[in-house]
């Protein structure tokens, strides 16, 4: 691993550099527990609107950067722009989440249209853009994707599911067929995000949110081998840009994730034990993560102790400090200051 001399702590984590102060940066850090996110989602209509406006999307990506000085911005987006971007039909509903017309078997494979992608996410390189030229030089860029498996779901269940039902009972029942699925969301997520990368992304993750609900098998199948054969495909473009997966809620499978995919970093849900991960995971590979979103939710000296024990597990390795997962959106924007505080020891 090659130590960079970065002006951006978030980088020379990434490079495999342990640094006396962690950098931090949160998933979902851009949204609806910021007074001034939901000012900007008010002028606009839907909420794919927000994330196809290059100026709204940057502005929004920035207001956590300005408030709270996160040494890494997440471009604004949605993992399920690759969907819409395919021409799968996607629309938000107000207070209850993503909606897609499902695919429901095979035949429905040939609405998708793979040629129409990159035409389609046209703006959001725009937004990365114009957030490379905005950003502070010491806070990175990072671009994402939803992987395959994890969009794949939304795809096939209409929209959020509790039981991933149609799509597991699909991949048992067809799994030829779900190969082919998982093989033009691969194409179109490398795609994706090499395209981001050229337009000024200083790494990628990849989210797997739902990595989780798979057996041992389908993990390998549907999002190991996935994961693996994107970060191929992105290093042959772009070999230098750290690439993070989160197989969120893959237990022991993080193992071999770690070890087999060649990300430069695994990003660590909240169940996984933090001494476990930091003597287990390879030393290799770098470390985000693992803070409850309902620890910072809470605040207090439970918070406190948390946070605490995650420096305490990961002293010694490159680690970047994150949440386990989104952060809730009635977290109190005053605890995620005091967080940052506590991180850079400006309190005691
Ligand atoms: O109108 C609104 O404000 C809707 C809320 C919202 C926001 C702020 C959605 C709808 N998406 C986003 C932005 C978003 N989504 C970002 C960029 C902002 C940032 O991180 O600061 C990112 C990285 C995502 C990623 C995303 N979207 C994931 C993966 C991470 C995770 O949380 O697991 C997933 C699963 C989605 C799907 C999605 N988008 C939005 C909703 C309500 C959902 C469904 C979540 C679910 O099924 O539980």
């Amino acid at each position: 691993m090659i130590v960079l001399r970065s002006p951006k702590p978030f980088l020379r984590a990434l490079s495999g550099q342990v640094q006396d102060i962690p950098p931090i940066w949160l998933m979902r850090q851009a949204g609806r527990y910021l007074p001034e996110y939901r000012a900007v989602r008010a002028e606009v209509g839907g909420f794919l609107d927000l994330c196809y406006d290059p100026d709204r999307a940057c502005e929004v990506t920035l207001q956590p950067i300005r408030r709270f000085g996160f040494d890494a911005a997440i471009l604004f987006s949605d993992i399920l722009v690759l969907p819409h971007a395919l021409q799968q039909k996607v629309w938000f509903v107000e207070g209850e989440g993503p909606k897609l017309e499902p695919l429901r078997d095979a035949s429905d494979l040939a609405i998708l249209q793979p040629d129409a992608v990159l035409g389609h996410l046209r703006p959001v390189f725009e937004t990365v853009a114009k957030l490379n030229a905005a950003l502070p030089m010491e806070t990175a860029l990072i671009g994402f994707a939803g992987a395959p498996w994890t969009v794949a779901t939304y795809m096939i269940e209409g929209g959020s599911s509790r039981d991933f039902a149609k799509t597991k009972i699909w991949t048992y029942r067809d799994p030829d067929s779900f190969q082919r699925l998982i093989d033009i969301l691969v194409d179109a997520t490398a795609d994706y995000l090499v395209a981001q990368i050229d337009a000024g992304a200083d790494a990628v993750q990849l989210f797997d949110s739902w990595a989780g609900a798979l057996d041992e098998a389908g993990f390998r199948r549907w999002s190991l081998e996935p994961a693996k054969a994107i970060v191929e495909r992105v290093r042959a473009r772009h070999p230098d840009v750290p690439i993070i997966g989160f197989p969120r809620a893959a237990g022991p499978l993080y193992m071999d994730y770690a070890a087999e995919t060649g990300v430069t970093a695994v990003s660590l849900d909240q169940g996984l034990p933090a001494e476990w991960a930091a003597r287990t995971l390879p030393r290799d590979v770098v470390t985000q993560g693992n803070l409850d979103p309902m620890a910072l939710l809470a605040g207090g000296t439970a918070l406190d102790r948390a946070v605490d024990h995650i420096l305490q597990a990961f002293d010694g390795r490159p680690h970047i400090f994150n949440l386990g997962h989104g952060i809730i959106k009635e977290t109190p924007p005053d605890y995620v200051e005091r967080l940052v505080a506590r991180i850079r020891r400006a309190t005691s």
